[in-house]
Protein backbone atom coordinates (compact mmCIF):
# COMPACT_ATOMS: atom_id res chain seq x y z
CA UNK A 1 0.00 0.00 0.00
CA UNK A 2 1.35 3.48 -0.96
CA UNK A 3 0.08 6.97 0.46
CA UNK A 4 1.36 10.43 0.76
CA UNK A 5 1.34 10.71 4.76
CA UNK A 6 0.83 8.04 6.86
CA UNK A 7 -1.12 9.20 9.75
CA UNK A 8 -0.76 7.42 13.47
CA UNK A 9 -3.87 7.67 15.62
CA UNK A 10 -7.41 9.09 14.89
CA UNK A 11 -7.56 11.63 17.55
CA UNK A 12 -8.22 14.61 16.80
CA UNK A 13 -5.12 15.66 15.77
CA UNK A 14 -4.64 12.70 12.87
CA UNK A 15 -8.41 13.02 12.01
CA UNK A 16 -8.08 16.76 11.72
CA UNK A 17 -4.86 16.35 10.04
CA UNK A 18 -6.04 14.00 7.18
CA UNK A 19 -9.11 16.24 6.55
CA UNK A 20 -6.85 18.98 5.98
CA UNK A 21 -4.73 17.54 3.56
CA UNK A 22 -7.95 16.13 1.48
CA UNK A 23 -8.91 19.54 1.15
CA UNK A 24 -5.16 20.25 -0.24
CA UNK A 25 -4.95 17.32 -2.24
CA UNK A 26 -2.79 15.51 -0.11
CA UNK A 27 -3.47 11.42 0.18
CA UNK A 28 -3.24 10.77 3.48
CA UNK A 29 -4.07 6.92 5.62
CA UNK A 30 -4.82 6.88 9.49
CA UNK A 31 -4.32 4.00 11.40
CA UNK A 32 -6.14 3.67 14.47
CA UNK A 33 -5.11 1.19 17.46
CA UNK A 34 -8.70 1.29 18.97
CA UNK A 35 -12.13 0.35 17.72
CA UNK A 36 -14.64 3.34 15.96
CA UNK A 37 -16.96 2.98 18.88
CA UNK A 38 -14.17 3.41 21.15
CA UNK A 39 -12.57 6.49 19.82
CA UNK A 40 -15.69 7.89 19.42
CA UNK A 41 -17.26 7.33 23.08
CA UNK A 42 -13.55 8.68 24.47
CA UNK A 43 -14.68 11.36 27.05
CA UNK A 44 -12.34 14.03 27.35
CA UNK A 45 -12.19 18.01 26.63
CA UNK A 46 -14.69 20.24 26.18
CA UNK A 47 -13.69 23.92 25.64
CA UNK A 48 -12.87 24.85 22.36
CA UNK A 49 -10.73 28.21 21.24
CA UNK A 50 -11.87 30.80 19.18
CA UNK A 51 -9.46 29.58 16.22
CA UNK A 52 -10.11 26.16 16.84
CA UNK A 53 -14.13 26.42 16.11
CA UNK A 54 -13.00 28.62 13.24
CA UNK A 55 -10.60 26.00 11.71
CA UNK A 56 -13.11 23.41 11.93
CA UNK A 57 -15.78 25.89 10.55
CA UNK A 58 -13.68 26.94 7.52
CA UNK A 59 -12.36 22.77 7.14
CA UNK A 60 -16.54 22.05 6.58
CA UNK A 61 -16.65 20.25 9.50
CA UNK A 62 -18.22 23.02 11.82
CA UNK A 63 -22.17 22.41 11.14
CA UNK A 64 -23.00 20.69 14.00
CA UNK A 65 -20.57 22.16 16.01
CA UNK A 66 -22.18 25.20 15.26
CA UNK A 67 -25.93 24.07 16.06
CA UNK A 68 -24.97 22.17 19.08
CA UNK A 69 -22.06 23.88 20.59
CA UNK A 70 -22.47 26.23 23.87
CA UNK A 71 -20.72 29.65 23.05
CA UNK A 72 -19.68 31.53 26.31
CA UNK A 73 -18.93 34.53 26.78
CA UNK A 74 -17.36 34.42 29.79
CA UNK A 75 -15.97 32.31 33.01
CA UNK A 76 -16.20 32.26 36.66
CA UNK A 77 -13.39 32.10 39.16
CA UNK A 78 -15.02 31.24 42.91
CA UNK A 79 -12.67 31.18 46.01
CA UNK A 80 -13.02 33.08 49.64
CA UNK A 81 -16.51 32.64 49.49
CA UNK A 82 -17.40 34.97 46.12
CA UNK A 83 -17.59 34.53 42.29
CA UNK A 84 -15.84 36.63 40.06
CA UNK A 85 -16.64 37.04 36.67
CA UNK A 86 -13.55 37.31 33.59
CA UNK A 87 -15.97 38.68 31.11
CA UNK A 88 -14.34 38.10 27.69
CA UNK A 89 -16.76 40.25 25.86
CA UNK A 90 -15.44 43.33 27.34
CA UNK A 91 -11.51 41.84 27.97
CA UNK A 92 -11.22 40.55 24.46
CA UNK A 93 -14.00 41.69 22.17
CA UNK A 94 -15.21 39.81 19.77
CA UNK A 95 -13.40 36.30 21.12
CA UNK A 96 -15.04 33.60 22.82
CA UNK A 97 -14.67 29.75 23.56
CA UNK A 98 -17.34 27.15 22.73
CA UNK A 99 -18.30 24.35 24.70
CA UNK A 100 -18.43 21.44 22.91
CA UNK A 101 -17.20 17.66 23.78
CA UNK A 102 -14.40 16.46 22.18
CA UNK A 103 -16.04 12.83 20.64
CA UNK A 104 -18.43 15.18 18.97
CA UNK A 105 -15.60 16.82 17.51
CA UNK A 106 -13.93 13.20 16.55
CA UNK A 107 -17.36 12.27 15.09
CA UNK A 108 -18.22 14.99 13.26
CA UNK A 109 -14.47 14.51 11.63
CA UNK A 110 -14.82 10.47 11.30
CA UNK A 111 -17.86 10.87 9.16
CA UNK A 112 -15.96 13.65 6.91
CA UNK A 113 -13.31 11.73 5.97
CA UNK A 114 -15.77 8.34 5.51
CA UNK A 115 -18.22 10.82 3.37
CA UNK A 116 -15.27 12.02 1.11
CA UNK A 117 -13.63 8.37 0.27
CA UNK A 118 -10.92 8.74 3.10
CA UNK A 119 -9.13 5.45 4.47
CA UNK A 120 -9.22 5.64 7.85
CA UNK A 121 -8.64 1.91 9.46
CA UNK A 122 -9.64 1.33 12.97
CA UNK A 123 -8.32 -1.68 15.08
CA UNK A 124 -4.97 -1.81 13.67
CA UNK A 125 -2.67 -3.91 15.59
CA UNK A 126 1.23 -3.97 16.11
CA UNK A 127 1.32 -0.64 14.19
CA UNK A 128 4.99 0.28 14.10
CA UNK A 129 7.63 2.65 11.78
CA UNK A 130 10.35 2.42 9.93
CA UNK A 131 13.09 3.96 8.37
CA UNK A 132 12.21 7.30 9.60
CA UNK A 133 15.84 8.99 9.01
CA UNK A 134 15.44 7.92 5.29
CA UNK A 135 13.19 10.00 2.61
CA UNK A 136 11.18 6.59 2.63
CA UNK A 137 10.06 5.87 5.64
CA UNK A 138 7.05 2.95 6.22
CA UNK A 139 4.28 1.39 8.35
CA UNK A 140 3.92 -1.82 8.92
CA UNK A 141 0.96 -3.06 10.90
CA UNK A 142 -1.48 -6.06 11.50
CA UNK A 143 -0.63 -9.36 10.30
CA UNK A 144 2.40 -8.15 8.13
CA UNK A 145 0.50 -5.39 6.21
CA UNK A 146 2.86 -2.60 5.14
CA UNK A 147 2.24 1.17 4.35
CA UNK A 148 4.58 3.43 2.42
CA UNK A 149 4.57 7.16 2.54
CA UNK A 150 6.78 9.69 1.99
CA UNK A 151 5.97 11.79 5.30
CA UNK A 152 4.64 10.33 8.76
CA UNK A 153 2.51 12.16 11.19
CA UNK A 154 2.63 10.69 14.89
CA UNK A 155 -0.61 11.76 16.25
CA UNK A 156 -1.05 8.59 18.66
CA UNK A 157 -0.99 10.87 21.91
CA UNK A 158 1.37 10.60 24.69
CA UNK A 159 1.31 6.71 25.23
CA UNK A 160 1.63 6.37 21.12
CA UNK A 161 4.53 3.98 19.29
CA UNK A 162 5.72 6.97 17.62
CA UNK A 163 7.60 8.98 19.88
CA UNK A 164 9.68 6.20 21.28
CA UNK A 165 10.65 5.53 17.79
CA UNK A 166 12.84 8.55 17.49
CA UNK A 167 16.64 7.19 17.74
CA UNK A 168 17.77 7.99 22.05
CA UNK A 169 19.57 11.30 22.02
CA UNK A 170 17.44 12.93 19.77
CA UNK A 171 15.02 14.12 21.94
CA UNK A 172 15.05 16.20 24.99
CA UNK A 173 11.89 15.83 27.32
CA UNK A 174 10.86 18.65 29.41
CA UNK A 175 8.31 17.81 32.21
CA UNK A 176 6.68 18.48 35.84
CA UNK A 177 4.10 15.99 37.77
CA UNK A 178 1.78 17.19 39.91
CA UNK A 179 0.83 15.47 42.89
CA UNK A 180 -3.11 15.55 42.25
CA UNK A 181 -5.62 13.94 39.34
CA UNK A 182 -8.72 14.87 38.14
CA UNK A 183 -11.66 12.83 39.29
CA UNK A 184 -14.26 13.85 36.12
CA UNK A 185 -18.11 12.92 35.46
CA UNK A 186 -20.76 13.40 33.67
CA UNK A 187 -24.29 13.71 34.55
CA UNK A 188 -27.57 13.98 33.47
CA UNK A 189 -28.31 17.21 35.28
CA UNK A 190 -28.87 20.44 33.70
CA UNK A 191 -25.83 22.62 34.35
CA UNK A 192 -26.54 24.93 37.88
CA UNK A 193 -24.89 27.85 36.00
CA UNK A 194 -24.90 28.78 32.51
CA UNK A 195 -21.03 29.42 32.32
CA UNK A 196 -18.02 27.22 34.08
CA UNK A 197 -16.98 28.01 37.19
CA UNK A 198 -13.41 27.19 38.34
CA UNK A 199 -13.25 26.88 42.32
CA UNK A 200 -10.09 26.76 44.50
CA UNK A 201 -11.00 26.08 47.83
CA UNK A 202 -8.86 24.47 51.32
CA UNK A 203 -10.31 21.00 50.06
CA UNK A 204 -8.98 20.98 46.59
CA UNK A 205 -10.15 21.89 43.09
CA UNK A 206 -13.97 21.86 41.26
CA UNK A 207 -15.16 22.68 38.42
CA UNK A 208 -18.30 22.88 36.64
CA UNK A 209 -18.48 22.49 33.28
CA UNK A 210 -21.15 20.77 30.98
CA UNK A 211 -22.22 19.61 27.61
CA UNK A 212 -25.61 20.04 26.72
CA UNK A 213 -28.29 22.13 28.54
CA UNK A 214 -29.12 18.25 29.92
CA UNK A 215 -25.49 17.14 30.73
CA UNK A 216 -23.52 18.79 33.26
CA UNK A 217 -19.13 17.71 33.49
CA UNK A 218 -17.68 17.76 37.06
CA UNK A 219 -13.78 17.60 38.19
CA UNK A 220 -12.85 17.24 41.65
CA UNK A 221 -8.76 17.57 42.28
CA UNK A 222 -8.01 14.11 44.24
CA UNK A 223 -4.48 12.52 45.10
CA UNK A 224 -2.68 11.58 42.69
CA UNK A 225 -2.95 7.65 42.18
CA UNK A 226 -6.98 7.90 43.85
CA UNK A 227 -9.06 4.84 43.28
CA UNK A 228 -12.55 5.32 41.51
CA UNK A 229 -13.71 2.78 43.89
CA UNK A 230 -13.55 5.12 47.00
CA UNK A 231 -15.44 7.28 44.87
CA UNK A 232 -19.18 6.09 44.96
CA UNK A 233 -21.72 8.93 43.43
CA UNK A 234 -22.82 10.55 47.06
CA UNK A 235 -19.53 10.95 47.88
CA UNK A 236 -18.62 12.76 44.39
CA UNK A 237 -21.80 14.76 45.25
CA UNK A 238 -21.24 15.76 48.44
CA UNK A 239 -17.37 17.00 47.81
CA UNK A 240 -18.71 18.85 44.59
CA UNK A 241 -21.55 20.40 46.63
CA UNK A 242 -18.71 21.02 49.55
CA UNK A 243 -16.63 22.74 46.95
CA UNK A 244 -19.23 24.47 45.02
CA UNK A 245 -22.08 25.69 46.94
CA UNK A 246 -19.39 28.26 48.89
CA UNK A 247 -21.07 31.35 47.34
CA UNK A 248 -24.94 32.81 48.67
CA UNK A 249 -27.70 31.32 46.32
CA UNK A 250 -26.27 29.10 44.50
CA UNK A 251 -27.02 25.36 44.97
CA UNK A 252 -25.75 22.48 42.84
CA UNK A 253 -28.35 19.97 41.11
CA UNK A 254 -27.95 16.54 41.19
CA UNK A 255 -28.52 13.72 38.28
CA UNK A 256 -27.05 10.69 37.34
CA UNK A 257 -23.50 9.91 36.56
CA UNK A 258 -23.15 7.75 33.95
CA UNK A 259 -19.76 8.15 32.93
CA UNK A 260 -16.80 8.72 35.25
CA UNK A 261 -12.76 8.58 35.11
CA UNK A 262 -9.41 10.02 36.80
CA UNK A 263 -7.07 11.93 34.24
CA UNK A 264 -3.05 12.44 35.97
CA UNK A 265 -1.96 15.82 35.90
CA UNK A 266 1.04 16.26 34.09
CA UNK A 267 3.29 18.89 31.85
CA UNK A 268 5.54 17.65 29.19
CA UNK A 269 7.16 18.44 25.82
CA UNK A 270 9.30 16.66 23.57
CA UNK A 271 12.17 18.75 21.21
CA UNK A 272 12.21 19.18 18.84
CA UNK A 273 8.55 17.74 17.15
CA UNK A 274 10.61 16.03 14.04
CA UNK A 275 12.85 13.61 13.53
CA UNK A 276 13.90 12.98 9.85
CA UNK A 277 10.43 12.24 8.20
CA UNK A 278 8.32 11.85 11.22
CA UNK A 279 6.26 14.75 12.77
CA UNK A 280 4.55 14.60 16.01
CA UNK A 281 1.62 16.06 16.61
CA UNK A 282 -0.78 16.96 19.99
CA UNK A 283 -0.41 14.82 22.88
CA UNK A 284 2.72 13.07 21.15
CA UNK A 285 4.81 15.85 21.11
CA UNK A 286 3.40 17.53 24.32
CA UNK A 287 0.98 17.31 26.96
CA UNK A 288 -0.78 20.09 29.70
CA UNK A 289 -2.91 19.74 32.35
CA UNK A 290 -6.48 20.12 31.66
CA UNK A 291 -7.22 23.51 33.99
CA UNK A 292 -6.26 25.45 31.10
CA UNK A 293 -8.50 23.54 28.68
CA UNK A 294 -5.92 24.06 25.99
CA UNK A 295 -4.64 20.28 25.40
CA UNK A 296 -6.85 19.81 21.74
CA UNK A 297 -6.33 23.30 20.90
CA UNK A 298 -3.04 22.90 21.01
CA UNK A 299 -3.17 19.22 18.58
CA UNK A 300 -4.95 21.80 16.34
CA UNK A 301 -2.67 24.32 15.98
CA UNK A 302 0.18 21.98 15.53
CA UNK A 303 -1.75 20.19 12.14
CA UNK A 304 -2.93 23.60 10.98
CA UNK A 305 0.69 24.31 11.00
CA UNK A 306 1.61 20.67 9.64
CA UNK A 307 -0.74 20.79 6.55
CA UNK A 308 0.39 23.99 5.63
CA UNK A 309 4.50 22.87 5.29
CA UNK A 310 3.24 19.62 3.61
CA UNK A 311 1.38 21.46 0.90
CA UNK A 312 4.54 24.04 0.30
CA UNK A 313 6.24 20.16 0.14
CA UNK A 314 4.06 19.17 -2.22
CA UNK A 315 3.13 22.06 -4.44
CA UNK A 316 7.15 22.76 -5.08
CA UNK A 317 9.33 20.30 -3.46
CA UNK A 318 11.04 22.90 -0.80
CA UNK A 319 11.16 21.53 2.84
CA UNK A 320 11.72 25.07 4.26
CA UNK A 321 8.58 24.70 6.30
CA UNK A 322 8.63 21.13 7.33
CA UNK A 323 12.21 21.74 8.46
CA UNK A 324 10.93 25.10 10.46
CA UNK A 325 7.71 22.62 11.52
CA UNK A 326 8.73 22.07 15.18
CA UNK A 327 10.01 25.66 15.88
CA UNK A 328 7.08 27.10 14.34
CA UNK A 329 5.03 24.99 16.58
CA UNK A 330 7.27 25.59 19.67
CA UNK A 331 6.14 28.82 20.39
CA UNK A 332 2.37 28.51 21.20
CA UNK A 333 3.48 25.35 22.76
CA UNK A 334 5.32 26.80 25.60
CA UNK A 335 2.47 29.58 26.06
CA UNK A 336 0.24 27.20 26.56
CA UNK A 337 2.54 25.05 29.14
CA UNK A 338 3.06 28.54 31.23
CA UNK A 339 -1.00 29.11 30.60
CA UNK A 340 -1.67 25.85 32.24
CA UNK A 341 1.02 25.71 34.80
CA UNK A 342 -0.10 28.90 36.13
CA UNK A 343 -4.25 27.94 35.89
CA UNK A 344 -2.95 24.72 37.87
CA UNK A 345 -0.93 26.00 40.88
CA UNK A 346 -3.42 29.43 41.13
CA UNK A 347 -6.09 26.90 41.66
CA UNK A 348 -5.37 23.86 43.23
CA UNK A 349 -4.39 22.87 46.91
CA UNK A 350 -0.66 21.49 47.23
CA UNK A 351 1.10 20.71 50.19
CA UNK A 352 -1.54 21.43 53.27
CA UNK A 353 1.13 22.93 55.72
CA UNK A 354 2.60 25.59 52.74
CA UNK A 355 0.53 28.50 54.28
CA UNK A 356 2.88 31.06 52.25
CA UNK A 357 1.90 29.42 49.40
CA UNK A 358 -2.11 29.51 50.07
CA UNK A 359 -1.20 33.42 51.07
CA UNK A 360 0.33 33.68 47.48
CA UNK A 361 -2.60 31.72 45.62
CA UNK A 362 -5.21 33.79 47.37
CA UNK A 363 -3.29 37.43 46.57
CA UNK A 364 -2.99 36.40 43.52
CA UNK A 365 -6.56 35.55 42.65
CA UNK A 366 -7.46 38.61 44.33
CA UNK A 367 -5.17 40.81 41.70
CA UNK A 368 -6.53 38.62 38.85
CA UNK A 369 -9.87 39.29 39.83
CA UNK A 370 -9.45 42.82 40.58
CA UNK A 371 -7.20 44.10 38.30
CA UNK A 372 -8.39 44.71 34.01
CA UNK A 373 -5.00 44.28 33.31
CA UNK A 374 -4.50 40.69 35.34
CA UNK A 375 -8.09 39.78 34.02
CA UNK A 376 -7.12 40.61 30.73
CA UNK A 377 -4.15 38.63 30.36
CA UNK A 378 -6.11 35.35 32.27
CA UNK A 379 -8.89 36.30 29.13
CA UNK A 380 -6.80 36.43 25.84
CA UNK A 381 -4.83 32.96 26.74
CA UNK A 382 -7.76 31.10 27.62
CA UNK A 383 -9.90 31.82 24.36
CA UNK A 384 -6.66 31.12 22.73
CA UNK A 385 -3.41 33.52 21.39
CA UNK A 386 -3.99 34.52 17.13
CA UNK A 387 -2.34 32.26 15.25
CA UNK A 388 1.26 33.49 13.97
CA UNK A 389 -0.23 32.60 10.19
CA UNK A 390 -3.18 35.29 11.23
CA UNK A 391 -6.40 33.05 11.02
CA UNK A 392 -7.44 30.05 9.65
CA UNK A 393 -6.84 29.21 5.84
CA UNK A 394 -10.21 28.10 3.79
CA UNK A 395 -10.56 24.82 2.46
P1 LIG B 1 -5.44 11.59 21.36
O1 LIG B 1 -6.78 12.16 21.47
O2 LIG B 1 -4.85 10.91 22.55
O3 LIG B 1 -5.45 10.60 20.13
C1 LIG B 1 -4.39 9.71 19.88
C2 LIG B 1 -4.93 8.52 19.13
O4 LIG B 1 -3.87 7.64 18.80
C3 LIG B 1 -4.29 6.31 19.07
N1 LIG B 1 -3.10 5.48 19.31
C4 LIG B 1 -2.61 4.61 18.39
N2 LIG B 1 -3.02 4.30 17.17
C5 LIG B 1 -2.31 3.36 16.49
N3 LIG B 1 -1.23 2.70 17.03
C6 LIG B 1 -0.80 3.00 18.27
N4 LIG B 1 0.25 2.38 18.80
C7 LIG B 1 -1.49 3.99 19.01
N5 LIG B 1 -1.36 4.54 20.25
C8 LIG B 1 -2.32 5.43 20.41
C9 LIG B 1 -5.17 6.45 20.29
O5 LIG B 1 -6.05 5.34 20.45
C10 LIG B 1 -5.92 7.73 19.96
O6 LIG B 1 -7.09 7.49 19.22
O7 LIG B 1 -4.37 12.72 20.93
P2 LIG B 1 -4.54 14.01 19.99
O8 LIG B 1 -5.22 13.69 18.73
O9 LIG B 1 -3.20 14.64 19.99
O10 LIG B 1 -5.55 14.95 20.80
C11 LIG B 1 -5.19 15.52 22.03
C12 LIG B 1 -6.41 15.66 22.94
O11 LIG B 1 -7.08 14.44 22.99
C13 LIG B 1 -6.03 16.12 24.35
O12 LIG B 1 -5.02 17.09 24.30
C14 LIG B 1 -7.25 16.73 25.10
O13 LIG B 1 -8.22 15.76 25.35
C15 LIG B 1 -6.81 17.34 26.42
N6 LIG B 1 -7.94 17.88 27.20
C16 LIG B 1 -8.49 19.11 26.92
N7 LIG B 1 -8.06 19.81 25.85
C17 LIG B 1 -8.67 20.99 25.52
O14 LIG B 1 -8.25 21.63 24.54
N8 LIG B 1 -9.74 21.49 26.22
C18 LIG B 1 -10.23 20.83 27.32
O15 LIG B 1 -11.23 21.29 27.89
C19 LIG B 1 -9.59 19.62 27.71
N9 LIG B 1 -10.04 18.91 28.76
C20 LIG B 1 -8.49 17.11 28.25
C21 LIG B 1 -9.55 17.67 29.03
C22 LIG B 1 -8.06 15.81 28.50
C23 LIG B 1 -8.64 15.09 29.52
N10 LIG B 1 -8.18 13.76 29.68
C24 LIG B 1 -9.02 12.66 29.97
C25 LIG B 1 -6.82 13.42 29.30
C26 LIG B 1 -10.11 16.96 30.06
C27 LIG B 1 -9.65 15.68 30.32
C28 LIG B 1 -10.28 14.96 31.49
C1 LIG C 1 -14.57 20.06 30.19
O1 LIG C 1 -15.70 20.52 30.06
O2 LIG C 1 -14.32 18.86 29.99
C2 LIG C 1 -13.46 20.95 30.61
C3 LIG C 1 -13.68 22.30 30.77
C4 LIG C 1 -12.65 23.14 31.17
C5 LIG C 1 -11.40 22.62 31.43
C6 LIG C 1 -11.16 21.26 31.26
C7 LIG C 1 -12.18 20.42 30.85
O3 LIG C 1 -10.40 23.44 31.85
Amino acid sequence: MRTQVGIIGAGPAGLLLSHLLHLRGISSVVLERRSREYVERRVRAGVLEQGTVDTLVAAGVGERLLREGLPHRGIELRYGGAGHRIAFERLVPGRAITVYGQQEVVKDLIAARLAAGGDVRFEADDVAVHDIGTDRPYVTFGGGERLDCDVIAGCDGFHGVTRPSIPDGVLTAYEREYPFAWLGVLARVEPSAEELIYARTERGFALHSMRSPEVSRFYLQVPAGTDLADWPDERVWAELRTRLETVPGFSLATGEIFERGVTPMRSFVAEPMQYGRLYLAGDAAHIVPPTGAKGLNLAVADVRVLTGALARFYADGSTELLDGYSAACLKRVWRAQHFSWWMTTLLHTFDSDDAYGRRLQLSHLDYVTSSEAAAATLAENYVGLPYEDGGPAGP
